[in-house]
């Protein structure tokens, strides 16, 4: 066993909360909600399965039906689903883990069926992105949006309150806000989607304005410790920006006043190269007091650097800790990791969801 991968198994505080390790899960959409989009007992137990994380970031979980562009993803917005995860939480906390959980609207990346009477998805501007949405039938491009008016932003804002408070209510530690991959705040922040002419368009003040207010929403409810972001400064979901480095440094700037607890950054395009884009995100991190975790395509030894170096506090993986449950301990031992199967990463039941063994399992 190598001494240099000491480093990320030293606690780390987080706000008030204390990590055993450094390794977080990554948020990852799995469609696997009832009906009415409430966490099952599934969900509880693969999110327990994996509760030796340092810290477990849940999937996205929308603030309001007009927040939700998938199909069963689960909610935070009725009491059924504040149930469902309540569940999760418990499961979780009983395996010895802390959870966050990812508050989400879509805005634009949306399809009428998932809409509220069917009406058209939510954005900055009525510009229909390039994407694709999943579907009962599978995957479908999304639908023509309308521009938000004014009273209908001071409404998303009380709906990030209320799913803040509703997620106290379920037993959360935290919440993450999902202010990345092209969703409502990206869509906001980057100038290839907001063409507005208003207090939320047109300088990098404005366009930042409303993920800063979703922040203060939150932290209207929570530890400002308790409270994190997701930013993705690369293209993704057809939200690009023309100058991403001036974006979100003022991003950062700002963020960092409020005294968020972290800033968990998508390096690089998702899922993608981690060159897409020129940025410098050390720059980003400097600038930022909080914690900061570094995401996208890390491997062990990469988050061994990243960790020793200071360049990150923490390092966030997805599909490795979809197919790995204990992959906190498959680090520690240097031990082989078992691959994902694509095919079942969206919708479907317990197959390639909560079937994944762990090492002792395996043996
Ligand atoms: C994959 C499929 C559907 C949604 C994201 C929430 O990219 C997602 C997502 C990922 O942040």
């Amino acid at each position: 066993m190598s001494s240099d991968s000491d480093a990320l198994f030293q606690p780390f505080k987080l706000g008030d909360l204390t990590l055993p390790n450094r390794l977080v899960m990554a948020p990852l959409t799995r469609n696997r909600a009832t009906e009415g989009d409430v966490a099952r007992d599934i969900t509880a137990q693969y999110y327990a399965q994996r509760a030796s994380a340092g810290l477990l970031i849940s999937e996205g979980s929308q603030i309001s039906q007009q927040g939700q562009g998938y199909l069963r993803t689960p909610g935070i917005y009725t009491p059924e689903q504040v149930a469902g995860w309540r569940k999760v939480t418990g499961a979780v906390h009983k395996a010895g883990g802390r959870i966050v959980i990812q508050l989400w609207h879509v805005g634009r990346v949306s399809h009428i069926s998932l809409q509220p009477n069917s009406v058209a998805p939510v954005g900055p501007s009525a510009i229909r992105a390039k994407t694709k949405t999943f579907l009962q039938e599978g995957f479908a491009d999304v639908s023509e949006p309308r521009a938000l008016e004014l009273s209908a932003i001071q409404d998303i804002l009380r709906d990030y309150e209320q799913a803040a408070r509703n997620a106290k209510e379920a037993g959360f530690d935290g919440v993450e806000i999902h202010a990345a991959n092209g969703y409502l705040l990206d869509q906001f922040m980057k100038d290839g989607s907001n063409k507005r002419t208003d207090p939320y368009g047109g300088s990098i003040e404005n366009r930042a304005r409303l993920t800063i207010e979703a922040a203060e929403a939150v932290l209207k409810v929570w530890d400002k410790g308790r409270v994190g972001i997701r930013l993705s400064p690369a293209p993704v979901n057809d939200a690009a920006d023309s100058n991403p480095q001036a974006l979100f440094s003022h991003v950062v700037e700002k963020l960092d006043g409020l005294g968020l607890g972290y800033i968990h950054m998508i390096e690089g395009a998702t899922q993608g190269d981690r060159n897409a884009v020129d940025v410098d995100y050390e720059g980003l991190r400097r600038s930022f007091r909080g914690a900061y975790i570094a995401n996208n395509g890390y491997t062990r030894e990469m988050a061994i650097e990243a960790i020793s170096s200071g360049r990150a506090d923490l390092v966030a993986f997805g599909r490795l800790f979809i197919a790995n449950p204990d992959l906190v301990e498959r680090f520690r031992l240097n031990a082989p990791l078992k691959e994902p199967d694509r095919a079942t990463f969206y919708g479907g039941d317990t197959k390639g969801y909560t079937d994944y063994p762990s090492l002792e399992k395996a043996a």
